[in-house]
């Protein structure tokens, strides 16, 4: 870990950071119940088990005042006419927020709170997206052929609660529609 300011590279093209210190991967297989149809979801995984989407940490101590740092980047396809998209979350500390900035590809963001208000903002490169404190965020790719990739900082005491999303899901969906995408409600959204 740097014990001085520094500096790292991001491929104005997307691709991964000049640096970084963890390689997360997700695999289709740690998606199971995030997809509405499920049957298309099994028919896919029986196929093999694609990386879904990949992220690059920057590792920094997990305190206030620290930002945490890294490399998003979400493979292209569908699971039934939704998009690949990230399982979401909010901060454990519900109260902090999170800066995202688009380097490659096409996308959308899906956010709600716990109060009931919900978002959904386009996301494209060049793009600053800022998901304000006490929001839940997904990244959805909106692109078949296409990585979405995109750069994230956020406070190093946020933690995160997957839970919540596991449980209940998120209001909305993004689903392809005449090769458009399009927010649906849905439908087996729960409060718990
Ligand atoms: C962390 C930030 C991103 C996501 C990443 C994967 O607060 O929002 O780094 O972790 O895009 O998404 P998820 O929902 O699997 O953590
Ligand atoms: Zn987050």
């Amino acid at each position: 870990m740097h014990n001085q300011p520094f500096t790292f590279e991001l491929p104005k093209q997307g691709g991964i950071p000049s640096e970084y210190d963890n390689h997360l991967v997700r695999r289709l297989s740690s998606m199971r119940g995030m997809y509405r149809d499920h049957a298309a979801y099994e028919a896919l995984l029986s196929q093999g088990d694609p990386v879904h989407y990949e992220v690059y940490e920057i590792k920094r101590p997990e305190v206030a005042g620290e930002l945490l740092q890294g490399v998003s980047v979400i493979h292209p396809g569908k699971v039934g006419n939704e998009y690949f998209m990230t399982k979401g979350h909010f901060h454990q500390v519900l109260e902090t927020g999170e800066v995202y900035y688009c380097l490659s590809g096409q996308g959308m963001m899906v956010m709600e709170t716990p109060e009931g208000d919900w978002s959904v903002q386009e996301f494209c490169p060049g793009q600053v997206l800022y998901v304000l404190p006490r929001w839940a965020h997904r990244s959805v790719n909106t692109s078949l052929t296409q990585d979405l990739v995109f750069f994230f900082a956020y406070p190093g005491n946020a933690g995160h609660n997957y839970g919540t999303i596991e449980q209940q899901g998120f209001r909305k969906l993004i689903v392809e529609s005449n090769g458009a995408p399009l927010v649906v409600d849905n439908p087996h959204w729960k409060h718990r």
